[in-house]
């Protein structure tokens, strides 16, 4: 099995799927998220009998720092937001419903699709560097992976909206806080904690451990506002203002937004 933009390496019983485009902080592109399609659907079965997924992101500053703005700024001339909103929301279940453990270590930046892809597996460990944030309002658009829904789901209404609603980053210490990661501690130790993790989970029942991630999961129902968040951001996608906000983002300056 070998792609573009993943690395798998398998050591003890553990897959380490590593996000491998650094250069541009692990933004989420198309190829990747095909890739992670694949991986997720059909390609684990190449890594023999594993205990769990150790998924991070290459270098030392990100995790993922969001899909890839550059990429998906096409996206309002074609119209076709709804449609890749979607398609990131059914690459993020696969993870979300896979039947064995996956530990996200988030080692840095954690932002928009970044954070959503953090909020999709099973359990997070943070590195004291570590930062998460859906700061889609900046770029005219609304998260479209799933953020609106599973943020609630970890750190409540109050903190969602605000998060949401400003775009404002907070810091590995207050994720933690929050309920947001499981564990935040310094880089070495982050990574022993998601393995131990790993092995303590690969110790159990592997019947009892993909029932209990189906039922934990089953708990938050169905996936209606996920569909309502595909429709909406497909509508946010189409404004001038996400076109204003992308091309600010490339040019490095700030958006001029005119709520149309
Ligand atoms: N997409 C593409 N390139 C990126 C991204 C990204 N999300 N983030 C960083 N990069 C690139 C930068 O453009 C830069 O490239 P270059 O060297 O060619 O200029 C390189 O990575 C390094 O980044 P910076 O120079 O900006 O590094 P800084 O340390 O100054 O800043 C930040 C780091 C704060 C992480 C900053 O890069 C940033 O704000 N990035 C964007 C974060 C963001 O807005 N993420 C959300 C994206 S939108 C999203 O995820 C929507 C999900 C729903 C989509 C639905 C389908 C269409």
């Amino acid at each position: 099995m070998s792609y573009n933009n993943l690395l798998v390496e398998v050591e003890d019983r553990v897959v380490f799927l590593t996000i491998n485009r650094p250069r541009a902080l692990n933004a989420l592109n198309d190829q990747t998220f095909e890739e992670l399609r694949h991986f997720f659907s059909t390609g684990y079965r190449e890594c023999g009998d594993f205990h769990g997924v150790l998924l991070t992101g290459a270098g030392d500053r990100a995790f993922v720092a969001g899909a890839d703005i550059k990429e998906f700024l096409d996206v309002a001339e074609q119209g076709n937001g709804e449609q890749l909103s979607r398609r990131g929301q059914e690459v993020f279940f696969l993870i979300e419903r896979f039947h064995r453990p996956v530990i996200a270590l988030v080692n840095g930046f954690a932002l928009g699709g970044g954070c959503e892809l953090a909020m999709a597996c099973h359990l997070r460990v943070a590195t004291e560097n570590a930062s998460f944030g859906q700061p889609e309002v900046n770029l005219g658009i609304i998260p479209g992976y799933g953020g609106t829904q599973r943020l609630n789901q970890y750190i409540g209404k109050g903190k969602t909206m605000e998060l949401i609603l400003t775009g404002d980053r907070i810091g590995a210490e207050e994720a933690h806080r929050l309920g947001l990661v499981n564990y935040t501690l310094p880089r070495d130790e982050a990574r022993e904690k998601a393995l131990e993790l790993l092995r303590v989970i690969g110790s159990k029942g592997p019947v009892a451990v993909a029932q209990s991630i189906r039922l934990v999961n089953a708990y938050y129902g169905g996936d209606e506002g996920f569909h309502a968040e595909s429709a909406a951001f497909g509508e946010t996608a189409k404004t001038e203002d996400f076109r204003e906000g992308a091309s600010a983002f490339i040019e490095k300056r700030i958006a001029n937004f005119r709520g149309k």
